[in-house]
């Protein structure tokens, strides 16, 4: 198949028409991956899916969005765009940007952005403002500059954005045959789960497939949605989703109300946790806030939620190469040997 990026995919599911000039980097057509391994780890009673977004071309699924938002703002004649980002968003604005030759502007919380992501917003081109602050903050003063300027905003207030994330949904049903049971997302700025929800929303609408139970994992420490208010001082391992004050909080809200789904927390540890069992049951390497969707289905696992019946899809959103720091930093270290045959075989252990 000629696979030519979401835009063209979808096209009649998108307030885009057909004769358009498109900025894609072949985004989208990511892996769904039956993990048999990882539901026996689990001792889970369903099947497992991964939806593994970490294939897109900036390694993650801000990807879907943002070629949707820049084709956008290239139709309506933008200069330039900005973002603020806990990393993710802003390596795919500048990516995007790029490639479509608009200046980017991305705004981030300093020393709280993985390196691999602030190292592409880099060499993308785009101009990086670290503010001492965290992403609420750099969310609160990009609004203002989107309301005080012509800088577009490419955050996911941007309804394009949200328009292009869905087509996720829209790529399980059609993998699957039919829609999952349940689908576990991260929740930070909770715009993934309102995309995904209003994804399987429109294509039951079209096609009469039936609808998943939604559920969102927020870290411990950045839980504004779980605990009804607002986190002055987000703080997580899982640096993109440290977020306080999520922009799309009462859509996230209708979403798990609509689906009858649910959402809670859970800790640093049962994150960490999870992204090792992702990695070396299935062989996937996500980054820490994606294995939230993971660790929140153990949980639930544990408390005996799902039966044989069910189908259940996490999503993993990120790619593990973008935050090598903390992954390598939770694992044993390699050993150590002189550059001798027997010192390797004796380190080897073989019987
Ligand atoms: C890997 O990049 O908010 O609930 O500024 O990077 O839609 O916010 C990233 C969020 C999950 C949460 N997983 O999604 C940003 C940003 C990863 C992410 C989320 C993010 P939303």
């Amino acid at each position: 198949m000629n696979y030519s990026g979401v835009i063209y995919r979808y096209w009649e599911y998108l307030p885009l028409s057909r004769d358009i000039e498109v900025t894609t980097l072949l985004e989208g057509n990511t892996p769904l991956i039956e993990a048999d391994n990882l539901r026996r780890e689990l001792g889970a009673p369903c099947k497992i899916f991964l939806k593994f977004e970490g294939t897109n071309p900036t390694g993650s699924f801000k990807d879907r969005g943002m070629t949707v938002a820049i084709t956008k703002a290239v139709l309506d004649k933008a200069e330039a765009v900005i973002c603020a980002s806990t990393g993710n968003t802003s390596a795919s604005a500048a990516a995007y940007a790029a490639k479509a030759g608009l200046k980017a502007f991305v705004v981030l919380p300093k020393g709280k952005t993985a390196i691999g992501k602030l190292a592409q917003a880099l060499i993308y081109g785009a101009k990086v403002i670290e503010i001492e602050g965290n992403f609420d903050d750099a969310l609160r003063i990009v609004r203002e500059i989107g309301e005080k300027t012509k800088v577009v905003i490419v955050n996911s207030i941007n309804p394009y954005r949200i328009e292009g994330q869905k087509t996720a949904s829209f790529e399980i049903i059609e993998t699957l045959g039919s829609a999952p049971t349940h689908h576990s997302l991260p929740v930070g700025n909770a715009g993934n789960i309102t995309a995904y929800w209003k994804g399987y929303v429109e294509w039951a609408a079209r096609h009469g497939t039936s609808l998943p139970k939604m559920l969102g994992f927020q870290a411990e420490g950045a839980a504004p949605i779980v605990r009804g208010k607002v986190v002055k001082k987000p703080e997580t391992v899982a640096t993109a989703i440290r977020i306080g004050n999520p922009a799309s909080w009462k859509q996230a809200v209708q979403s798990l109300g609509e689906s009858d789904g649910r959402i809670d927390i859970v800790t640093d540890r049962q994150i960490l946790s999870a992204q090792g069992l992702i990695a070396s049951t299935e062989g996937i390497f996500c980054e820490p806030a994606s294995a939230s969707s993971v660790a929140g289905l153990k949980k639930l696992i544990r408390r005996n939620y799902f039966t044989q019946k069910d189908t259940v899809v996490c999503t993993l959103t990120g790619n593990g190469l973008k935050d090598p720091d903390t992954a390598a930093r939770d694992v044993p270290p390699p050993l150590k040997a002189k550059p001798h045959l027997s010192d390797v075989l004796r380190l080897m252990k073989l019987k």
